[in-house]
Order: C-alpha cells, then sequence, then structure tokens
C-alpha cells in the first residue's frame, strides 16, 4: 500500500522526520475511521502552500488574484451557507454539564461520541486527509502549545500555515512523545468513486464540538474560519481555557500592542473586545499628528496566552502567526497598517473580485467600483446593489494574512519568554451609559467591570438593533468550561500575583462609541484613541492623574493631550459623564447576568456590585 515518499506525493507511511508513534497511530486510526483516498503529511513549506494553492485553482476553490495587482494572492468563495462560526452548533461536552455552564450548549461525551462517529465514518472518502502539525505559540516557547490537525480540506491547510507556526519544525518540538491536542476536521462531503467535486465542499449538518477533560477538537461539515482552523478559537480559547484553569494561566479573547512613548519607556497592553469594535485596529493603531514620538507595535490582533512569570508579573504570547480579519469597512483610514499588510501574499475569502483581478470589498473606497463579481460569483454593480440591497462582498468576508506582513509588528512577537502585560483594557460598544475611559481601583473592580461588559448589536448581527447583549471578558463564544468558573479563576490569580508582591496590571474599562442626541459618535476614535492609551501609560507609571467616580478613575479634560484635536470640553463631558439613573438601570442589567450565572458565581462580584451601587445612592 506505502507509495514513495517523495516531497508532495501522497502517502500512507509517515515521512521519516515523523517519529511520534502515538501520533502516527493516532493518524492510522481517523484514517480507519473516514476512509481518505490518500494522506499527505504537511511539512509546511512554501512548495507545499503553492502547490495546494495551484491545486485549489484548478479545483475551482479559489482564483489567482493578478500578480500586477496583488502578488501571490487569491480569493476562495465559500457555499453561500458556510460563511461564518456556527455558535448554536458548538459544543463543550464535559463529563458534568454543570463544568460546561449555563452560556455553553453541552452534550455527555459519550453520546456525542456516538453521534460523531456516525458522521466521520467514510466522511473523507475520495479526498485527502492532511496531516498539519502545528504550534500555537513561539516554537519551542514555555507558553506554547502544540496542536495536530486532520483536515480534508486543503483550503484549511494553506490557512493553517499562515494563521500557525506549521510543518516539519513542530514534529522536532514534538519530539519522540511530545503532547499535543488533537484536532479532527472534515468538510462531511464523502465523494463516491467519479464523482466530481464542487468548489466549496460542506455539510449541512454542522458540529464544532470540544472534550475539555481529554483536550480534543472535532469539527464536521464546515470549511471556514473558526469552525475548521481548528488552532485558533477552539483550540486557542476554548481548550486552552480550559488548560489555564487546571495550569494556573489564562487564555484570552485578546490584542496585544506595545506602546513606546517618546522617552523610549516601553509597556504592553492586552485588550478584549467583542467583534465589531475593531480590534485589528487597534492593535496597529496609528498616534495622530500631536502625539509625536509615541508609537505603537502589534503582538496580535485576536489572542493572547498569558502565564505567571517567575518574577510575578503575567507574560503574554501570540498565539497565532497571522491575523484572519474581517475585510469590510478596512481603508486607508480605518487600518493604513493593515491595508499595507494584504498588498500581496494573503488569501481574501467571501470579498468581491474587480474586473483587473483585484478585491474589493465595502468600506474599502469611498465610491465602489462600476462592476464586479460578488462574493457569490455573480455580477455586480451599485445600482443593482441600491435596487436589491445585495452587498459586493459578505459582511464577514476575511483575509488570511502573515503577521510578519504587518508594518508595525513589534519586534518581540515571536519571542519565546513573551511579553511583560502593564494593563488589561476591556471596551464594548455602547452609546450611552459608558464613559470613555475608567481605571478599576483594583483587580476586583476591573474584573467585575470584563464581567459586566456589553456591547450593542449592529445591524450585522443577528435579531434587533442596538440592544445589549452582555459578553463577558468579550468570551461568551469561546469560553471552554463554566463562565462563573472562569471569573473565580481571574480573581485567585490576581491573589496569588499580589502574594508575591508583585505589581498587577491595571485594569481599564474603554468605550469609544458614545453618541450624541443626533445618533452621531463624539468620539473620533481610531488614531485619536492613542491619547486614551497615553493617559494609561502615564497611570501606569504613576504620572497622570484621574478623578474617581462611583465606576473607577476617569481622566479630567486637562489630564489627556489634546494636541492636535479640537474637542471641546463640553462635549468631552458627554463621553465622560456618568448619568446616575442610566447607572441604576445598568446594574439591574447586570442582576439579569449574575442570576444567570448564580451557581458559582464569586461572592468577590456580588460585594463590587453593591458598593457600586452605594456609591450611586451616596
Ligand atoms: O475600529 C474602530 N475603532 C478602533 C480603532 C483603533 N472603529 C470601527 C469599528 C467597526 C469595526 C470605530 N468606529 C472606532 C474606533 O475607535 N470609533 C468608531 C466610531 C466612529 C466612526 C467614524 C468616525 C468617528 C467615530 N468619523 C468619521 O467617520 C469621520
Ligand atoms: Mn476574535
Amino acid at each position: 500500500m506505502n507509495q514513495p515518499t517523495m516531497a508532495g506525493v501522497a502517502q500512507l507511511s509517515p515521512p521519516s522526520f515523523v517519529k511520534h508513534q502515538k501520533l502516527i497511530a493516532w493518524v492510522a486510526e481517523i484514517a480507519a475511521l473516514t476512509c481518505p483516498e490518500r494522506i499527505v503529511w504537511c511539512d509546511g513549506s512554501q512548495e507545499e502552500y503553492e502547490r495546494l494553492c495551484e491545486q485549489m485553482v484548478r479545483s475551482g476553490t479559489m482564483k489567482k488574484l493578478n500578480p500586477a495587482k496583488r502578488p501571490n494572492s487569491y480569493l476562495a468563495h465559500s457555499d453561500p451557507s458556510d460563511v461564518a462560526r456556527v455558535e448554536d452548533r458548538t459544543f463543550i461536552c464535559s463529563e458534568k454539564q454543570e463544568d460546561a455552564g449555563p452560556t455553553n450548549n453541552w452534550m455527555a461525551p459519550a453520546e456525542m461520541r456516538s453521534t460523531l462517529h456516525g458522521l466521520f465514518a467514510g466522511c473523507m472518502q475520495g479526498r485527502t486527509l492532511y496531516v498539519v502539525p502545528f504550534s500555537m505559540g513561539p516554537l519551542g516557547s514555555p507558553i506554547a502549545h502544540i496542536g495536530v490537525e486532520l483536515s480534508d480540506s486543503p483550503y484549511v491547510v494553506v490557512n493553517m500555515r499562515t494563521m500557525t507556526r506549521m510543518g516539519k519544525a513542530v514534529y522536532e518540538v514534538l519530539g519522540i512523545d511530545g503532547a499535543f491536542v488533537p484536532c479532527v476536521h472534515s468538510v462531511g462531503a464523502p465523494l463516491a468513486q467519479g464523482q466530481v467535486d464542487v468548489a466549496w465542499p460542506c455539510n449541512d449538518t454542522k458540529y464544532i464540538v470540544h472534550y475539555p477533560e481529554t483536550r480534543e477538537i472535532w469539527s464536521f461539515g464546515s470549511g471556514y474560519g473558526g469552525n475548521a482552523l481548528l488552532g485558533k478559537k477552539c483550540f486557542a480559547l476554548r481548550i486552552a481555557s480550559t488548560m489555564g484553569r487546571d495550569q494556573g494561566w489564562l487564555a484570552e479573547h485578546m490584542l496585544i500592542l506595545g506602546v513606546e512613548s517618546p522617552a523610549g519607556e516601553k509597556h504592553y497592553v492586552a485588550a478584549a473586545f467583542p467583534s465589531a469594535c475593531g480590534k485589528t485596529n487597534f492593535a496597529m493603531l496609528i498616534p495622530p499628528a500631536g502625539l509625536n514620538g509615541w508609537k505603537v507595535t502589534t503582538i496580535g490582533d485576536d489572542i493572547a496566552w498569558i502565564k505567571p512569570g517567575a518574577d510575578g508579573r503575567l507574560y503574554a504570547i501570540n498565539p497565532e502567526a497571522g491575523y484572519f480579519g474581517v475585510a469590510p469597512g478596512t481603508n486607508a483610514k480605518t487600518n493604513a497598517n493593515c491595508m499595507a499588510s494584504l498588498e500581496h501574499d494573503t488569501i481574501f475569502t467571501n470579498v468581491a473580485m474587480t474586473d483587473d483581478g483585484d478585491v474589493w470589498w465595502e468600506g474599502m473606497t469611498k465610491e465602489a467600483p462600476s462592476h464586479l463579481i460578488d462574493w457569490q460569483g455573480k455580477y455586480w454593480t451599485p445600482a443593482i446593489a441600491a435596487e436589491t440591497g445585495r452587498k459586493a462582498a459578505h459582511p464577514n468576508a476575511r483575509f488570511t494574512v502573515s503577521a510578519t506582513q504587518n508594518p508595525v509588528l513589534d519586534a518581540c512577537w515571536d519571542d519565546a519568554s513573551g511579553v511583560p502585560i502593564s494593563a488589561f483594557i476591556f471596551g464594548g460598544r455602547r452609546s450611552t451609559t459608558v464613559p470613555l475611559v475608567t481605571e478599576a481601583r483594583d483587580w476586583t473592580e476591573g474584573v467585575y467591570m470584563a464581567a459586566t461588559m456589553g456591547s450593542e448589536t449592529t445591524a450585522a448581527a443577528a435579531g434587533q438593533q442596538g440592544v445589549v447583549r452582555r459578553d463577558p471578558f468579550a468570551m461568551l463564544p469561546f469560553m471552554g468550561y463554566n463562565m462563573s468558573d472562569y471569573f473565580a479563576h481571574w480573581l485567585s490569580l490576581g491573589k496569588q500575583l499580589a502574594a508575591t508582591g508583585a505589581v498587577l496590571p491595571k485594569i481599564f474599562c474603554v468605550n469609544w462609541f458614545r453618541t450624541d442626541e443626533n445618533g452621531a459618535f463624539i468620539w473620533p476614535g481610531f488614531g485619536d484613541n492613542m491619547r486614551v492609551l497615553k493617559w494609561m501609560i502615564e497611570r501606569i507609571g504613576g504620572k497622570a492623574q484621574g478623578e474617581e467616580n462611583v465606576f473607577g478613575i476617569t481622566p479630567r479634560f486637562d489630564d489627556i493631550e489634546w494636541a492636535g484635536l479640537p474637542l471641546a470640553p463640553e462635549q468631552y463631558a458627554r463621553i465622560t459623564s456618568i448619568d446616575k439613573s442610566a447607572w441604576q438601570a445598568e446594574l439591574k442589567l447586570h442582576d439579569e447576568l449574575f442570576e444567570k450565572l448564580d451557581y458559582h458565581l464569586p461572592p468577590e462580584l456580588r460585594q463590587a456590585q453593591s458598593a457600586l451601587h452605594q456609591r450611586l445612592l451616596g
């Protein structure tokens, strides 16, 4: 059965650089279950990447973009039904339901295993099983962990190569018996003898399944993003959060950025925002004229793994190696560094294609091109859009690009030791109530702010617009265990660090999205958020002042640097004011959350709430 082991040739036996018997046995076991036509052990080389991309161009999965416009770049159009994460099909299968908690879908592991066994049996017939070894985090870093994804999707392979440290070097780290998280993925579309494949195979039945106790991931039926690139949300957040609970560290839905002052003082901050708040934009922020000499650099734009160091400080890595970001809304004004990153060697998914073989999406330019091929492969014009409301790009269209293409990539982004975190920022999209920036007076108040954070729904999300959805720590869709236990984990980690005598990171709450009576944004946001970052850095350094209020500490008008921005003190007051009656109503909404999470909810959070309530009355 074994075929020659020339590079790129299908093979059933592992290449000589794979010496991990348990891995080899597991691959054989999954192959016996799923019945692929062949097995390919990926080496992560550029040659392999290009070969798979060319193969997908031939099969119709991707189009090659015009090399004169967008060198080495591709456009994939997914099936119209397979365009986003499927939260209602995502399961945490812990032995006890209470360990998944009230915010997760749960099924008993034995029951789920039998369901999945049925679905995966023979599901790779006629396809190739790719063995994709990857490191989440710098290779060999003590903060990093390894996974191996078995997938029948070449689209997954090329995206995983960009999004993780993928390939041969991972086997060296794994050695003969290293630990890895096994990840099994299938698009769930077996091919009968002679059956012609479709451009984007997938299955209407979808399961995104996590077994936190055995640290396994199984994904069926989708080829898209967070459903299929299992290193990202499935491993780096859901499984890693449970590893962090058990091992004393944090896996967070956070960007990490470096801020350097004109004096050369450098701090790293990690920030959590729900979707549609501009996380990637914040991670690549360009300081405004007026704050000359301040620099922002990127460690990561989506996920942070954070472990306590021997000195009692928290050290963070970006477990990812690329950005899988939302394209619509990205332009030279909102994120020039991102646009520069996307100039070449990028995979686009579900954006539109221009007549000259380049890409376009809503918000890329002020005016749309006069005609396009839209994300569903249909002819599109601005007139058709005006008439039918059809978008050229899907609102969740994505780019996949290597972090190394980011012009402001931090020099330490690949450091095995990680970077020390000086502050955590938690933000949401709120048109009222929550001030521009508030500093928590202590760790517990900060955890309270993070636990109760919320965001108003935008038009893109399902359901009503403008309703506040609680999204604790921006982790609601990504929590691998009981949310209340997670709050307790944060509180206990704070206590543990404080006991070493170390200075804890400061915790801030921000809101860029307060509006006036006409619904217009008051705060300019984007680069001007640097003014808020500067105040935070100076608070960390003990140089800036603020004013205590019921919620925490807020900068007064004169505590912010205004050079280059004519914002009137009255406008500033409107985005920093605390409306006591609005906060009374807000606390009632916090109650709703706490009732839902009552089981195991740390008493410290109820205490923080009643202290806040007392201050409102006082
Ligand atoms: O990303 C955003 N950030 C963070 C940037 C570092 N966005 C985009 C959110 C959707 C993904 C923002 N939108 C931000 C922001 O700070 N603020 C706003 C609201 C806003 C929008 C437009 C303007 C001002 C504020 N001004 C003009 O359009 C001219
Ligand atoms: Mn995210």
